[in-house]
């Protein structure tokens, strides 16, 4: 048994693998005894190490969320998805004249409509992905957890490469809110398309940027409530009441919260108190009251 833990010292993952089954056919076949207790125990270990392989290779692609909703960038190689990334973030990636530069998804928090929203970049997705070509299975895997697509596609190239990417989206069975970003349209003037939104978007322009923005925020459908007494708006999602912007402050503040004074397009005049139930409006503000 010494012998084998040392043979093992510093092995990991599929090299370890390789020398447990080593150890395991140098073994005699015994049904009971010492011998049948080491090749159990050398099994374990190659299970164990599976495992642990797993965890780390979904470690090492999953993205943590943050900020009020997770926006995927999704579009061929090449399509202008880091540079679009970098332009609306303070995050610095690599971008390059040439196809899968970015390898891993990319998370970048970006303010929208005074809302922190996470973009992040979904690299690499090609035909055949849905069936793990390019490792696509766990790129989609990111895109699954996401809460709406981005499609980028440079302005003036064919359209086919992008329905290869959104058929693959398809088949892996993801049904997303989506728009189209009509990338680098300061070379070309953007394409229409049949089913998708679509924003023409410039990393050198920066009024298009805030276009890009505002399609963003539309795309999360979320509801912005003010507080009147400032700090960030609260963004949940529709029909939010009085009870959830409480509940989103502490959840002890929604407990207590008897109702609230409300100033926008839900009140039939400004400062209207309100029971807790009452529901808000996009860009309303409000005070909460409590006990
Ligand atoms: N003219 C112009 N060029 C752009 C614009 N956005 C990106 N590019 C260029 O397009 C090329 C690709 O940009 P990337 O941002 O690396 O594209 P990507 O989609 O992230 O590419 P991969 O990660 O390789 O899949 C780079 O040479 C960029 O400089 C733009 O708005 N206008
Ligand atoms: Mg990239």
């Amino acid at each position: 048994m010494q012998l084998i833990k040392r043979r093992l010292v510093g092995k990991e993952g599929s090299e370890r693998t390789r020398e447990l089954r080593a150890i395991l056919a140098g073994l005699p076949n015994y049904k009971n005894g010492p011998y049948a207790d080491i090749r159990k125990w050398v099994n374990s270990q190659i299970v164990e190490t599976r495992a642990r392989g797993r965890v780390l290779n979904r470690d090492s692609i999953a993205v943590r969320r943050e900020g009020a909703a997770q926006i995927a960038l999704v579009g061929p190689p090449n399509a202008g998805k880091s540079s679009l990334l970098q332009a609306l973030s303070s995050i610095q990636i690599k971008t390059g004249d040439y196809a899968f530069t970015t390898t891993r998804p990319v998370p970048a928090l970006t303010r929208v409509e005074g809302v922190l929203v996470q973009l992040v970049e979904i690299p690499g997705l090609i035909g055949g992905a849905h069936e793990d070509r390019g490792g696509g299975r766990a790129l989609l895997g990111v895109l699954r957890g996401a809460d709406a697509i981005v499609y980028c596609h440079p302005a003036g190239s064919p359209l086919d490469e992008l329905e290869t990417v959104r058929s693959e989206v398809a088949a892996a069975g993801i049904e997303l809110p989506s728009i189209l970003a009509a990338t680098k349209a300061d070379e070309a003037p953007p394409p229409a398309h049949p089913e998708l939104e679509v924003v023409p978007v410039s990393v050198l322009d920066d009024a298009s940027l805030d276009a890009f923005r505002r399609a963003v925020w539309r795309l999360t459908g979320l509801a912005r409530v003010f507080l009147r007494d400032g700090g960030e708006p609260v963004a949940l999602r529709p029909p939010v009441t009085v009870e959830d912007v409480a509940h989103s402050i502490h959840h002890s503040l929604g407990e207590r919260c008897t109702g609230a004074r409300v100033w926008g397009s839900s009140a039939r005049f400004p400062g209207q108190r309100v029971g807790r139930s009452h529901e808000l409006a996009d860009s309303d503000s409000v005070e909460i009251m409590d006990r």
